[in-house]
C-alpha cells in the first residue's frame, strides 16, 4: 500500500513537470532562455513576474535590437496578444522593468504609440509591429526570460 502511494506521487509529480513543460516554448538565444506562454490567461503582471522568477528569471526585458529582433522572429509562432515585463506603473512616461525597476534599455515601439490612451495603459505589449503599451489586465501570453 506504501509502495501504491509512492508510485501515485511520483506519477503525479511526473505528470505535474510534463504539463509545466507544456506551458510554454522554451528558446535559447544569447544566453538566456525564453519561455513563451502558450495560453492566454488574464495577465496580472506581479503575479506573472513571480511566475517567471520561479523559473529562475524574470519578465521579458528587451536590452537591445538583436534580442528584439530575435523575440519578434519567434513571435511568429505565437498568436495573440503577448505581454512584456515593460510598464510605466507609477511613473507615467518612464518606461522600466517590473523584476528589478531598472529603466527599459531598448524601445521600439509601434508607430503612434506610447498613446497611454484613456490615460490606463501602463503595460506594454510585443508583437510584429512593435511595442505599444496597453492596459495591464487583458487576456494574454506573456514572455519569461531566464539569464544562463
Ligand atoms: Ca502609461
Ligand atoms: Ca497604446
Amino acid at each position: 500500500m506504501a509502495l501504491l502511494s509512492i508510485f501515485l506521487l511520483l506519477a503525479t509529480m511526473v505528470i505535474a513537470t510534463v504539463q509545466v513543460d507544456q506551458t510554454y516554448l522554451t528558446y535559447r538565444f544569447d544566453g538566456h532562455k525564453y519561455l513563451f506562454s502558450q495560453k492566454a490567461e488574464p495577465f496580472d503582471i506581479a503575479k506573472m513576474n513571480g511566475r517567471c522568477r520561479g523559473s529562475g528569471g524574470y519578465l521579458l526585458q528587451i536590452d537591445n535590437h538583436p534580442e528584439y529582433s530575435y523575440i519578434l522572429y519567434k513571435l511568429r509562432r505565437t498568436s495573440g496578444l503577448v505581454y512584456t515585463g515593460i510598464t510605466d506603473l507609477g511613473s507615467e512616461g518612464r518606461f522600466y522593468n517590473y523584476n528589478d525597476k531598472t529603466p527599459a534599455a531598448y524601445l521600439e515601439w509601434k508607430s503612434r504609440q506610447p498613446d497611454n490612451w484613456a490615460g490606463k495603459e501602463h503595460c506594454v505589449n510585443i508583437n510584429e509591429y512593435g511595442l505599444n503599451d496597453i492596459d495591464c489586465g487583458r487576456t494574454a501570453k506573456y514572455i519569461c526570460e531566464i539569464p544562463l
